[in-house]
């Protein structure tokens, strides 16, 4: 399908395709194995700007948008969706400073965040805080010039990495989701650490770390927008950032998609290659046009983004509620083509379909995605009488 895309885009594209070809894959396996992080494919994300596609050029960036970081993630996860998360989660955590940030903020953290010097966290999640996002207990209490933070965040991917993180905390717990706010808080700050880090099913070359905040003392100026308006910031981020996650999901289905095609001409059973029995073509073509149709949305979706769409919040639910199951059925189906091969380490397919899983999960699971979308539907139906 040609998506009409613009010079630029092809180029951010092909780049992506040719880091993760050459510097990904023959890192892949191992990384999956030890759980280290991708430090040698951070440095070449760095060198060739990858980290800077979506941010504005006064600001170091390469000036393109949700679609250009998109184009780059769904590259390059489909070699590797857990080494393509350094980019993703340093964006997720650009998002907030990027669309509420002060202009002295975007100064101040931008430039770095471009160039891949810092990487970065978002820090929403908590024990007891998931889906319900404004149920965050983490607290920020104004102290003359500062904030002291306490509390402790979970799940955060680029945890254990991030040079700054971005994290919501309540200012005021007695308005519930209106109580809280957002911070940019530097590695290093006094009483800011990494707790514990997680050992994942999948995406196992990306840090997932527990935050600890202990009478974490962070300047006034680090206020992302007003007091109160975390939460807002941090949807509005989550609006941005969905199309990444279903770019990657896009990704690793294509990666499995690309695998079973390939095995299947090769694989011989009853004297000829198995993809030449019906049964299996029609399996393939449904793979195929069901990783096609999550592209669109994708694309589209992030589209929207750009552009401004008001109603961005379901163009970005829908696309990451549709590719992330994509990717799920897709990489089951790649490691059923594959058979007993394809439940084998060996192969790269089992390792695509513990790396889908997560797509369905995080950054709003699909049960949530669902909710977005329904509450849109009431909103413009009532708009509509
Ligand atoms: N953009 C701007 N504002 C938004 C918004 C959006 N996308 N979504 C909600 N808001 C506003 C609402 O308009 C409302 O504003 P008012 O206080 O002025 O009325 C406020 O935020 C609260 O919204 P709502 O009542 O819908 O909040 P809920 O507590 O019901 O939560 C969901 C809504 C479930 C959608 C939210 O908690 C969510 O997205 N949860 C999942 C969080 C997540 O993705 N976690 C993964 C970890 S982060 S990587």
């Amino acid at each position: 399908m040609n998506y009409f895309l613009t010079e630029e885009q092809e180029m951010i594209k092909d780049l992506a395709h040719q880091i993760a070809e050459e510097k990904f894959k023959p890192l892949r396996a191992e990384l999956d194995d030890t759980a280290e992080f991708p430090w040698e494919v951070v440095k070449v994300l760095r060198e060739s700007d990858m980290f800077g596609i979506y941010l504005p050029e006064e600001y170091g960036g390469l000036g393109g948008g949700v679609l250009e970081l998109c184009l780059a993630v769904e590259e390059l996860s489909r070699v590797c969706g857990g080494m393509a998360l350094s980019l993703a989660a340093t964006a997720l955590a650009a998002f907030p400073i990027l669309l509420s940030g002060s202009e002295e903020q975007k100064k101040r953290y931008l430039p770095d965040l471009a160039s891949g010097k810092y990487l970065a966290g978002f820090a929403l999640t908590e024990p007891d805080a998931g889906s319900d996002a404004g149920a965050t207990k983490t607290t920020a209490r104004k102290d003359g010039d500062n904030y002291i933070l306490n509390g402790t965040k979970c799940f955060i991917t680029n945890g254990s990495v991030a040079d700054i993180v971005t994290v919501i905390a309540m200012t005021d717990k007695s308005r519930g989701s209106r109580g809280a706010s957002a911070f940019i808080v530097e590695k290093g700050m006094d009483g800011f650490s990494v707790g514990k880090e997680e050992h994942k099913m999948g995406i196992r070359s990306s840090s997932t770390a527990e935050l600890i905040f202990e009478d974490c003392k962070v300047p006034k100026e680090n206020l992302i927008s007003r007091e109160g308006m975390g939460f807002i910031v941090a949807m509005k981020t989550l609006d941005q950032s969905r199309p990444g996650v279903a770019a990657q999901a896009l990704g690793i289905a294509q990666g499995a998609l690309d695998a079973a095609v390939d095995y299947a001409r090769q694989r011989k059973q009853f004297d000829r290659p198995i993809i030449t029995f019906q049964g299996l073509q029609w399996m393939l073509a449904d793979m195929a046009t069901r990783v096609e149709a999550a592209r669109a949305l994708v694309y589209s979706a992030a589209r929207s983004a750009d552009g401004g769409e008001k109603r961005v919040a379901k163009d970005s639910a829908m696309c990451k509620l549709f590719a992330s199951d994509v990717a799920m059925s897709v990489t089951t189906d790649a490691v059923q083509i594959l058979g007993g091969y394809g439940y084998m380490k060996e192969y790269p397919v089992e390792k695509m379909m513990r790396d889908a899983k997560i797509t369905q999960i995080y950054e709003g699971t699909n049960q949530i995605q669902r909710d977005v979308i329904g509450t849109q539907l009431i909103r413009e139906s009532a708009s509509r009488k």
